[in-house]
């Protein structure tokens, strides 16, 4: 596309929501078979390039910002300055977390470690990462709890782990609302990795888990692609569920291949189709409400890259998100699609099986005679469907 004759429908701009995290850019290429690749990024180089690259806001973990330790005085230095870097590139912090996996403190575990002193340590250690994503402006925490698990799975009952992870959401949300912030907490599930098996381990385990709070109102998830992708699930069916409980409270956007080691790659850059159908679902679709809270990408630059191809993946996770929504819509608007999708379903059917227990509908649906075979005969041009989505996807159509 010439820049001087049209403007690139695909360039992302402050308004499309997306967000990065300090560790994703910043990640240095550290493998657990080799030493980093790139140089660590200061955090205020990171914010000037993410604006400039077209990203909205930036998220970050206590220390990412705040190395672990620091003096007060460094703390209010460094949040100072960062603030400063943020006003003056028109960026915010949508989101903070709290980094309870990197300290060997928390080798057994934070909020469910055995040792109360470990998980009274952790709940502390939230409080303070608490306050300064607000003192930053973020209206989300995320939690996720990736060393709350076990290799040697007889160390703890893990319905102890589950009790005490609950015990300790119950504090910090009362400690939220006792401090009057404007703030909700998101959980992230992931299924292993860095431990053998992790507690809470899909969306759908921590669809459950919140309603089991004091709280459950100000608690939500924050699913992410790799995560669910690791366990084989289909990550747009999870999203979709957290959709319907209205508990996507925020979302962690990146690439993933089934019985892999968690990649966090590119966005978009493998399963295409699900990628596709994820944005399909995020940007609202079949008369359902888009979701509109930051688009986070939790993911990092190949091991190969140099810093610029840090920002060639930053720039590459938005376009293709950007591609992929305008995909979707042509998608939609397909008359060919429409054609199959806006199939009359029978109104009389619909009645009965709708609008839950009524005594006189299912006596009519009790009495009411079905014709399986007839039933099972039309094909579904499910065929025709799957091709026209490949065929958009592949840029032939639309
Ligand atoms: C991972 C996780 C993390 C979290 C982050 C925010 O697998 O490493 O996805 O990147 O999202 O710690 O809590
Ligand atoms: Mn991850
Ligand atoms: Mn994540």
């Amino acid at each position: 596309m010439d820049p001087k004759t049209s403007a690139d429908p695909f360039r992302p701009s402050r308004a499309d929501r997306f967000s990065f995290g300090l560790w994703t850019v910043g990640n240095p290429g550290r493998d657990p078979f080799g030493e980093a690749t790139r140089a660590r990024l200061d955090p205020n180089h990171i914010v000037r390039k993410l604006a400039e690259c077209g990203a909205w806001g930036v998220n970050l973990h206590d220390n990412d910002l705040v190395p672990f330790g620091a003096s007060a005085t460094d703390r209010d230095r460094i949040v100072a300055e960062f603030k400063a870097t943020l006003e003056d590139c028109g960026m915010v912090v949508p989101m903070a977390t709290t980094n309870l996996f990197t300290h060997p403190v928390f080798k057994d575990g934070a909020f469910t470690s055995n040792d109360a002193r470990v998980r009274a340590f952790a709940v502390q250690k939230t409080m303070a990462a608490i306050d300064l994503g607000v003192e930053l402006g973020a209206r989300t925490h995320v939690f996720w709890g990736g060393r709350e698990g076990t290799e040697a799975d007889a160390c703890r009952d893990p319905r102890d782990g589950l009790k005490r992870f609950r015990d300790a959401l119950n504090i910090l949300t009362g400690y939220v609302r006792d401090q009057g912030y404007d703030l909700r907490f998101a959980l992230e599930a992931k299924p292993n990795e860095p431990r053998g098996d992790i507690y809470l381990s899909t969306t759908g385990h921590m669809l459950h888990f919140i309603e089991t709070l004091d709280d459950a109102e100000m608690v939500g998830v924050n699913p992410e692609v790799a995560h669910e992708t690791m366990a084989g699930l289909s990550f747009v069916h999870g999203v979709a569920q957290a959709m319907d409980a209205g508990k996507l409270f925020h979302i962690d956007l990146n690439a993933q291949r089934i019985g892999r080691y968690d990649q966090d790659l590119r966005f978009g850059s493998e399963d295409m189709k699900q990628a596709f159908l994820l944005v399909r679902l995020l940007e609202g679709v079949n008369g359902y409400a888009a979701y509109d809270g930051p688009l986070h990408f939790d993911a990092h630059a190949y091991r190969t890259e140099d810093e610029a191809g840090v920002w060639e993946f930053a720039v590459g996770c938005m376009r293709t998100y950007k591609i992929l929504a305008a995909r979707a819509r042509a998608f939609d608007a397909d008359p060919d699609v429409r054609e199959i999708l806006d199939t009359e379903s029978d109104a009389e059917a619909e009645r009965l099986v709708s609008g839950g227990f009524d005594a006189e509908r299912v006596r009519e649906l009790r009495a009411r005679t079905f014709d399986p075979d007839a039933l099972a005969a039309p094909g579904l041009r499910y065929e025709r469907l799957d091709q026209l989505m490949t065929e958009h996807l592949l840029g032939v159509r639309g």
